[in-house]
């Protein structure tokens, strides 16, 4: 990689110091099969949590608690023995679940192709009784089920003042209650989108807190749009900004994703569209708080962004797909990226050609303006239908939703005309759906962006508040509401349930909803 250490100091110094607070589980709950339920579990109330005080635990046996909402943080408990002396270790195993799924289907079945290490367990053996447990890792979860592997036979065990340290960097005084004419579903999905981001945010702006903790540039963008209208954080996002700017690949390539321990590193996945949306990142966020200091010196790694991004077109202007290549968009392989691809380039180049304006940079806002001439002309021929009237990818022609949603969005065409391709596309749905909220977070600003705000409530409505009536507690990774199990990684198990992608219905609904009303 390739390392700018002025940035990285400057991303160190920006390390937010974390909110912590105090929660205790709300019931003792049992996991329950009911081919009704969301994804084919839910929990059933089997006490209060005081209950557990007075009760004893032998070999074999269990409980699970359910803390009454999502969590990110720490736990403890005190454990003593009761009956004779503790004459062999304890041997405890706990499972943790965002999910009933999680607590409700053994990990050892587990068959997805993504590390079973993401499945949130420990196994424990305490030597010495009474203590009190603290585990060392962070957990995300809702439920945790607390196991005995093994006690002896002479000797039970008792379980008390079990808590959750909870830690976030989001500052949640900073939110602004929404006014009481906003309708009731919408406060709802504000909240749980809220908490979504609240429970993402570190001292990174993670993709999940469960899976993969880290940061990603795709997720990065969403969260920080959410977040410019609730938590109003700007010294994260920039750290995160400059821990991407400040260690890009070796050609200059900002990496898909970052870590941050032991030391912060790139990783060396690539993709092709979430490197580009350095640059969109860079445009919000100067938006959003007009930091001169930031834009000038995030400024080279952004433009060199978009020289990277059109070595991809071809003669033709059209982005040439080849094996050296991975473009995002969404989880799904029969989706052809061609065509969506170009669109983000143009997406970003568009508002590349704004921060050179910005920074008079002319020479480079020049060329961008040519490179905008070029990749829209090309965009036109070789992906427009103008008799079916709706954009094709690839050498098959493929028509999907990504195609239409992403030309709306690079404002390929004027927006009346997007407005009817929209109005087609709703009579004739795409053959190729949307599999994640981070398309569907696309497709509706692609509505709201050309004047279909109706159909935008309407479908943010009937696909986060479907995730609402199956009981989510913070937004999912993935969703699609006729495949309920869906997983690109071979699992719903491994699938993360507290998603930074998909934390923006508040973003909607205090960008569209409170500017409209
Ligand atoms: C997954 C994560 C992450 C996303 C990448 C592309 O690993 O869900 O959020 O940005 O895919």
């Amino acid at each position: 990689m390739t390392v700018n250490q002025t940035l990285i100091d400057e991303a160190e110094r920006l390390t937010p110091d974390l909110y912590e607070s105090k929660v205790l589980p709300k019931r003792l709950v049992e996991v329950i099969a009911d081919s009704n339920a969301f994804q084919g579990w839910r929990m059933g109330t089997v006490g209060d949590y005081e209950e557990l005080h007075s009760k004893t635990f032998g070999k074999n046996e269990s409980v699970t608690l359910d803390f009454g909402d999502h969590l990110v943080g720490y736990i403890s408990f005190a454990v003593e023995s009761v009956g004779s002396p503790p004459d062999a270790p304890l041997k405890l195993k706990l499972i943790f679940g965002e999910m009933p799924c999680e607590i409700g289907e053994p990990f050892d079945q587990y068959e997805g192709w993504l590390s079973s290490s993401w499945l949130q367990e420990e196994t424990l053996f305490v030597d010495v009784l009474p203590t009190v447990v603290r585990l060392p890792r962070r957990y995300s979860f809702r439920y945790v089920k607390i196991q005995v592997v093994d006690a002896s036979r002479k000797y039970r065990i008792q379980v008390t003042d079990v808590r959750c340290t909870t830690v976030t960097s989001a500052d949640v005084s900073k939110v602004e209650p929404l006014p009481d004419h906003v309708p009731e579903d919408l406060k709802m999905m504000d909240r749980i989108a809220i908490k979504t981001l609240q429970d993402c945010m570190q001292t990174v702006y993670e993709d999940g807190p469960k899976r993969d903790r880290r940061l990603w540039i795709g997720d990065l963008r969403l969260q920080a749009q959410a977040n410019y209208l609730t938590f109003r954080d700007r010294d994260v996002v920039k750290r995160c900004l400059y821990l991407f700017g400040g260690m890009t690949l070796p050609d200059g390539k900002v990496g898909a994703c970052v870590f941050e321990k032991p030391a912060p590193h790139v990783d060396d996945t690539w993709l092709y569209d979430y490197s580009l949306f350095f640059v969109a990142c860079l445009y919000d966020y100067y938006e959003a708080t007009l930091d001169r200091e930031a834009l000038e010196t995030l400024w080279p790694v952004a433009l060199k962004q978009l020289k990277l991004g059109t070595e991809r077109l071809g003669s033709l202007g059209v982005i040439v797909e080849d094996s050296t290549w991975w473009c995002f968009i969404d989880w799904n392989d029969d989706l052809n990226k061609q065509a969506p691809a170009q669109a983000v380039l143009l997406y970003t180049l568009k508002r590349g050609q704004r921060l050179a304006r910005t920074l008079k940079d002319l020479q480079e806002e020049q060329w961008i303006a040519d490179q905008i001439e070029i990749v829209s002309k090309a965009a036109m021929e070789h992906f427009w239908d103008s008799e079916r009237g709706l954009f094709v990818s690839g050498e098959d022609k493929q028509v999907s939703w990504a195609s239409q949603v992403w030309m709306t969005l690079a404002e390929l065409l004027p927006q009346e005309e997007n407005a009817k391709l929209f109005d087609r596309l709703h009579t004739e749905p795409p053959q190729i759906g949307m599999n994640t909220p981070y398309m569907y977070h696309h497709y509706i600003e692609a509505m709201f962006s050309c004047g279909k705000e109706e159909k935008a409530w309407e479908q943010l409505r009937a696909y986060w508040g479907e995730m609402v009536a199956d009981g989510a507690d913070t937004f999912w990774e993935l969703y699609n509401p006729k495949d309920k199990k869906l997983s690109p990684y071979g699992s719903n198990l491994i699938n993360s349930y507290c998603h930074a992608w998909s934390c923006t219905p508040t973003y909607f609904i205090r960008k569209y909803w409170l500017s409209a009303s």
